[in-house]
């Protein structure tokens, strides 16, 4: 069967879903209700859903401080990622809020983000090698933009997992800047995925802007993994359609970007859902009212929770 009939309605559910819940996180903070720091996923929305539709429940994933696609479509529930974004109990931190980059829940296997960017490599590498070794059959997700891969750690953990043939996916989200720099002023190659030579695993670009592409990457890497082939590297190219963060004036940004903005993820996979004749306008808009409607009662849910005691401060301190 193709991709398209597969997977492809379920992914713009999973991309409606995503933007759904990043306005309301917006909605939250413009109304002062949220004091947290975000970082808009507009305009990659294709490499979030085309990532985690290839992993089942079981299989881990690392994800970057523009997740907020990737968490929901692994399975985080909504309450949760509002409960971090209001800083209350309802939240997967139980109240330690920080918005959505320290969301953690094991069973459906969010094992992540690393405050400092990078800091997830050896982690997915530990975690790949812990599944390797138990035989548990579990592949490792770990994403990353493409300032983050000049961290140092991503070539030790990169060499450990060619070196072992780890059951992990490198999924480089290149959206051409870390902040304000362009990938040219940082990094002396102009695709990543050529450094997986060096690490003896494949490295494969994508069009990050084509969900489908990005399943199908994906799902090649997660299968060669499952069978105990090894690590893969992909390069998703995409765009950030919005500043790094909320409130980021971009006047670094040139002309040269404005084409670019014109390929949304979320048009470009509708389109193809109209055309393969399986959803109409109304089809999708109504899948795209049942998320707003979906992440306004989590929104309720969420609000309505107390924050935490002061003693949650001292959990988890080991030393
Ligand atoms: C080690 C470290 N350095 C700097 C930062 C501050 N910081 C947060 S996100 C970011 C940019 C990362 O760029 P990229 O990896 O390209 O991801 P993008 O934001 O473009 O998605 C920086 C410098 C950090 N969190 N950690």
């Amino acid at each position: 069967m193709a991709t398209i009939d597969d997977v492809g309605l379920s992914m713009y559910r999973e991309m409606v879903r995503g933007q759904a819940a990043e306005q309301w996180i917006l909605r939250l903070i413009d109304g002062g209700e949220a004091l947290v720091l975000y970082h808009s996923a507009r305009g990659q929305e294709g490499v979030a859903v085309g990532s985690i539709a290839p992993l089942r429940r079981s299989d881990y994933m690392f994800y970057v401080h523009r997740g907020v696609g990737q968490l929901l479509a692994k399975g985080i529930d909504p309450v949760e990622l509002f409960g971090d974004v209001l800083a209350n109990t309802a939240g997967s931190t139980r109240g330690l809020g920080a918005g959505i980059v320290h969301v953690v829940d094991p069973s459906v296997g969010v094992l992540g983000q690393s405050g400092t960017v990078g800091g997830t490599f050896p982690l997915a590498a530990g975690a790949a090698l812990s599944a390797k070794y138990r035989d548990s059959g579990q592949v490792v997700l770990c994403m990353f933009g493409d300032g983050t891969a000049n961290r140092g750690t991503f070539h030790e953990s990169a060499n450990a997992a060619g070196a072992w043939k780890l059951p992990v996916v490198w999924l480089c989200e290149n959206n051409g800047y870390a902040v304000s720099v362009p990938q040219s002023a940082s990094t002396p190659v102009a695709d990543l995925a050529t450094r997986a030579a060096g690490y003896g695993m494949p490295g494969v670009i994508v069009d990050g802007q084509d969900a489908i592409a990005v399943y199908e990457a994906v799902d090649t890497a997660v299968r060669r993994a499952r069978e105990g082939e090894g690590p893969t590297f992909i390069e998703a190219k995409t765009v950030r359609f919005r500043g790094h963060f909320e409130g980021d004036p971009q006047s670094y940004r040139g002309d040269a970007d404005t084409a670019a903005l014109e390929r949304d993820p979320i048009t470009l996979l509708a389109d193809r859902l109209i055309e393969a004749g399986l959803a109409t306008d109304a089809s999708l808009a109504a899948l795209a009212a049942e998320a707003d409607r979906e992440m306004e009662r989590a929104v309720d849910v969420a609000r309505a929770a107390p924050v935490p005691d002061r003693s949650r401060l001292f959990e988890g301190i080991l030393a």
